[in-house]
């Protein structure tokens, strides 16, 4: 077993394949066919001495295939894995696999995981979303117009009755959720605990006064076995969702929530901090479009994916990641798109002409910013989703919502 032997450049992968697509610049002095056959070998059974296995271990070998160029950019492959290299539900096995020694090795300059695209036996060995988009209707009272959230600013720092005041707020001008910031979880001047408690009293008060169903993302990401007894903490206090801080917490702290929250019946609302360090640079790492594939099998209800490029935040190609979330996965339910980072009244059409309206509208600083406050903000974005909804202008809606108005004055439109 040589490098050579994990290229077949006619290889037809079979319905069994995991195919990962991979953009890469090879490393010095190698062909694209030769740091393509490095990649099969390292990330399936090969490695860098000649290997002469007694036993047929090379049916478990990965074929790199589908090699072209792509100007500057370096060269697309395509890698097909055998279905029996992987462990069944297990998302650290087949990361270590498809996205491991791979992108540290010297054979490329830079490599890209692009996408993936998923047997049936793998994804059927995953859990995926409990809720999906489902939580629109099943949860909250959002089915005909994007949900919307917010977190409180500033991200820390708040006292709880604050930081409960705050959603409060919040809740009754309009939005369906509170959110922890992702920085929040149990520090000294705000207690998980004693933050559930007063969030989801001041949930109650919300709901009774508006007559709709308010929901909290709480922040349970620590360490596993905390995050699982956080979970039902809030469970047990008549919470429907927990948030976990996905790429920080890990995959596989992820997939033990995961199944803990079916037995508790709430939504995980999945932040994804730290997303960067893998999908910033576009020649190297692993594509926020892979990361969100990975969380739909762990079974994230929501996941931030980006703004199509409005707002504050570097991103991807949103829409495109949307779409595969939406897509059909064998049965698994779809997950909601969160778009968030820099985002206030002003932009909501154009964000929703580029990402349809299937996504959750989350803002911070776009509502506690508001000159007139919290409530006001918040009757600004829900105005202004409403508007869009009703295909009227924002302009048109602020002629009779003051806080659009003010909101638009401020942040204008763009
Ligand atoms: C947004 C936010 C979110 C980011 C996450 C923040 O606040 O709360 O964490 O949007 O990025 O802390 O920046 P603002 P992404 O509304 O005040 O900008 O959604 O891209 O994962
Ligand atoms: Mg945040």
């Amino acid at each position: 077993m040589e490098y050579d032997d994990f290229l077949d450049e006619s290889y037809e992968p079979t319905e069994d394949n995991l195919v990962c697509a991979f953009r890469l610049v090879p490393g010095a002095g190698l062909s694209a066919a030769d740091a393509a056959a490095r990649v099969a070998s390292e990330s399936s059974n090969g490695t860098w001495a000649a290997l002469s296995p007694d036993s047929d271990v090379r049916r478990y070998s990965a074929t790199a295939f589908d090699i072209s160029g792509v100007g500057e950019h370096g060269f697309d492959v395509r890698v097909a894995y055998p279905l029996e290299l992987f462990e069944e539900g297990s998302l650290p096995q087949i990361l270590s696999c498809i996205a491991g020694n791979i992108l540290g090795m010297k054979a490329v300059e830079t490599i890209r995981l692009l996408d993936c695209a998923w047997p049936e036996a793998l994804v059927q060995s995953f859990p995926g979303p409990q809720f999906g988009s489902g939580v629109r209707s099943e949860l909250l009272d959002a089915a005909d117009r994007p949900p919307l959230a917010t977190v409180p600013k500033p991200k820390v720092g708040l006292s709880t009755a604050e930081h409960a005041q705050v959603g409060y707020e919040a809740w009754v001008g309009g939005v369906d959720l509170l959110k922890d910031d992702e920085n929040l979880t149990d520090q000294s001047f705000n207690p998980f605990e004693q933050r559930v408690v007063e969030s989801l009293e001041a949930r109650d008060r919300a709901e009774d006064e508006t007559g709709e169903r308010k929901e909290y993302l709480i922040n349970i990401t620590a360490e596993t076995d905390e995050m699982v007894r956080r979970a039902e903490f809030v469970a047990d206090h008549g919470g429907s969702f927990v948030m976990v801080d996905i790429v920080t917490a890990g995959w596989s702290a992820l997939q033990t929530v995961r199944r803990r929250t079916e037995d508790l019946g709430v939504a995980i609302h999945a932040h994804r901090a730290m997303h960067a360090a893998f999908d910033r640079l576009p020649q190297h790492g692993v594509s926020m479009r892979c990361l969100a594939q990975f969380a739909r099998l762990a079974g994230v209800d929501h996941i931030h994916t980006g703004t199509a490029g409005l707002g504050k935040l570097e991103n991807e190609d949103t829409a495109g990641i949307n779409a595969w979330l939406r897509s059909d996965l064998y049965g698994l339910n779809d997950v909601l798109p969160v778009a968030s980072g820099g985002l206030h009244p002003g932009i909501v059409d154009q964000l929703l002409d580029a990402l349809g309206p299937d996504i959750m509208v989350q803002a911070g600083g776009g509502i506690h910013g508001h000159p007139d406050g919290t409530e006001a903000g918040a009757r600004a974005l829900r105005a202004s989703v409403e508007a869009y909804r009703d295909g009227e202008s924002l302009q048109s809606r602020a002629k009779s919502v003051p806080e659009l108005e003010t909101a638009l004055d401020a942040w204008g439109t763009e």
